[in-house]
C-alpha cells in the first residue's frame, strides 16, 4: 500500500515534505578565480553544477513517491530535467536581485560579467527575464517547491512506455504523483486570499513559466554543447558521458557549430 503513499498525504503535508527535501546552498569558497575570464567562470559554474547535481539526486529521492517509481523512470526523469531544475533554483535565489544571477552566495554575476563567456549573454537575459516574471508574480516558497517537483515529474511525458506491465504501473504512479503535486500547488495558491478567477490566472501564469524554463534549458544545453566543443568546460569524464547521454536521448538536433 506503498503505492498510494502520496495520496494519503494532504497538500499541506506534501508541501512540508517537499520543502524539507530542498537542497542546501552551495558555497564555492576558494574555487572562484578572479579575474572573471571565460575559463574561470565556466570552471566555477561546472564545479557548482557538479555539487548541485549530487544534492539534486537526494532531493528527488525525498519527494514522496519518487523512489516507488521504476528505476528506469527515475533515471530518465532526472536526465531530462537537471538543467531546468538548476535554472529554477537559480531564479529563486536571484528573485530579489534584479539584473543579477546568484549562482551561489559567493558567485554572483551581472549581465556585463556574463559577456566574458561567448554566447552566455543570450542565456543570461532569458534567465533574467523569467526571474523578473517570478518577481512580478511575487512567487512564494510553497509555490516554488511545487513547481520544481512538477518540472521533475513532467520532464519525461513524451517518452512512451506503453508496453510492459511494470512500466505502465510506473507511469500510472507518475501521473498520480503529478496530480498530488498539482493539488499542492492549487492549495498553496489558495492561501493567498485571491478570488477564484485570480487564483486560476495565477496557476496559469506559473505553469506557463515552466514552458519558458524548458526553452531556456534547451538553449543552455546547446550552449553547453558548444562550450564542450571549444574545450572550455572542464567536464569530468563521468559528467561528460552523462552530458552526451542527454544529447543522444534528446529529440532536438544538436546546435550547429
Ligand atoms: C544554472 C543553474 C545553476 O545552479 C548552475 C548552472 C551552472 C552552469 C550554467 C547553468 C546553471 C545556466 C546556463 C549556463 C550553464 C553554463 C552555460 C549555460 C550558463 O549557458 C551549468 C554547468 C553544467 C556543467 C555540466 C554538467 C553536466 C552534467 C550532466 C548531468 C546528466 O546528464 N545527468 C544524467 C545527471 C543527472 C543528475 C541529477
Amino acid at each position: 500500500v506503498k503505492d498510494v503513499l502520496p495520496a494519503t498525504l494532504s497538500p499541506e503535508e506534501l508541501i512540508t515534505r517537499i520543502t524539507e527535501a530542498e537542497p542546501p546552498d552551495i558555497y564555492l569558497m576558494k574555487d572562484i578565480k578572479k579575474p572573471f575570464t571565460e575559463a574561470n567562470i565556466m570552471m566555477s559554474l561546472t564545479n557548482l553544477a557538479d555539487k548541485e547535481l549530487v544534492h539534486m539526486i537526494s532531493w528527488a529521492k525525498k519527494i514522496p513517491g519518487f523512489v516507488e517509481l521504476g528505476l528506469f523512470d527515475q533515471v530518465h526523469l532526472l536526465e531530462c530535467c537537471w538543467l531546468e531544475v538548476l535554472m529554477l533554483g537559480l531564479m529563486w535565489r536571484s528573485v530579489n536581485y534584479p539584473g543579477k544571477l546568484i549562482f551561489s552566495p559567493d558567485l554572483i554575476l551581472s549581465r556585463d560579467e556574463s559577456s566574458c563567456v561567448q554566447g552566455f549573454v543570450e542565456i543570461f537575459d532569458m534567465l533574467l527575464a523569467a526571474t523578473s516574471r517570478f518577481r512580478e508574480l511575487k512567487l512564494q516558497k510553497e509555490e516554488y517547491v511545487c513547481l520544481k517537483a512538477m518540472i521533475l515529474l513532467n520532464s519525461n511525458m513524451c517518452l512512451s512506455s506503453a508496453e510492459g506491465g511494470e512500466e505502465l504501473q510506473s507511469r500510472t504512479k507518475l501521473l498520480q504523483l503529478l496530480d498530488s503535486v498539482t493539488d499542492a500547488l492549487v492549495w498553496a495558491i489558495s492561501k493567498t486570499g485571491l478570488s477564484f478567477q485570480q487564483r486560476s490566472a495565477r496557476l496559469a501564469h506559473l505553469l506557463m513559466l515552466l514552458s519558458h524554463i524548458r526553452h531556456v534549458s534547451n538553449r543552455g544545453m546547446d550552449h553547453l554543447h558548444c562550450m564542450k566543443m571549444k574545450k572550455m568546460v572542464p567536464l569530468y569524464d563521468l559528467l561528460l558521458e552523462m552530458l552526451d547521454a542527454h544529447i543522444m536521448h534528446s529529440s532536438r538536433l544538436p546546435h550547429p557549430v
